[in-house]
């Protein structure tokens, strides 16, 4: 099986400021987990980003699902992410023309651009996505974990050529593989548990290994079974140390 390259080396192999900060953050920290901080309350996410926080190499969001959002919510959630050193990407999941993706991105009532680090945006409407939201540190949706998911085969190589005429917006993709032989795209994998299966609602679970092991992807991406653990902290620790080892074991 082909080895892989170190985080520390990508961090040199990609132009994207923001890729080779969160490879070195990945180094740093020994860290390739993203908590999917899946919570309905705002002080919750801000107790879990806390305590998980020295864990993780990315706190990944749904501001949407906040049901006492505030104003100053992006900025409180800034400070846990330099304290702690993560980044936040806020799953968006933007899927519309650039124009109204570029408003949906900057305006309205959460202005994500201004807390973010990282987004993500559907291919659906084609490159116009990626224009509106040029200059961003986006992710594309190449892949998804549920069931009977459409992005797949010619859906996700175009995903993948979209992402290489954009090399200073795109900086990888959330896919269930390893796309690409380019070492500084990143790859990051939702639908993880320790042991496979799935939910009530579609969503397909595999294990870390599966993920990091054979479909060399580099970033997990857990939700539910760190924030619905009986001991969140523990788990999130069980995790991050799982998921780092299934690095190290697969380096050259
Ligand atoms: O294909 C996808 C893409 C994403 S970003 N499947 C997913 O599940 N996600 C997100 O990952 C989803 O929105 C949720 O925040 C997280 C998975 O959560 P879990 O509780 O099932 O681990």
């Amino acid at each position: 099986m082909p080895k892989r390259i170190s985080f520390l080396k990508r961090a040199s192999l990609t132009r994207h400021q923001m890729s080779q900060k969160l490879f070195k953050i990945m180094e740093d920290k020994k860290s390739n987990l993203c908590l999917a901080a899946d919570v309905t309350s705002q002080a919750k996410l801000l107790e879990m980003a806390d305590t998980i926080g020295p864990d993780l190499c990315i706190l990944k969001t749904h501001v949407d699902i906040l049901e006492d959002y505030t104003p100053d919510f992006g900025s409180k959630l800034r400070l846990l992410a330099d304290k702690h050193n993560f980044l936040i990407f806020e799953d968006r999941k933007f899927a519309d023309i650039g124009q109204t993706v570029w408003y949906q991105f900057t305006k309205g009532i959460y202005h994500i651009a201004e807390w973010a680090h990282i987004i993500n945006a559907h291919i659906v409407p084609g490159p116009g996505i990626i224009e509106g939201l040029k200059g961003s540190s986006l992710l594309l949706l190449a892949e998804m974990s549920s069931h009977e998911t459409v992005a797949k085969g010619a859906y996700t190589k175009k995903a993948v050529a979209m992402a290489e005429k954009y090399p200073e917006t795109v900086m990888g993709f959330i896919c269930l593989h390893s796309l690409t032989k380019d070492p500084g795209m990143l790859h990051l994998t939702p639908g993880v548990k320790l042991e496979p299966g799935k939910d009530a609602l579609g969503q397909r679970y595999r294990t870390v290994d599966e993920i990091l092991i054979k479909n060399k992807s580099d970033i997990i991406i857990v939700g539910r079974d760190i924030t619905h653990a009986k001991n969140p902290i523990e788990a999130a620790a069980i995790y991050r140390k799982r998921g780092w080892e299934c690095y190290v074991q697969t380096l050259a």
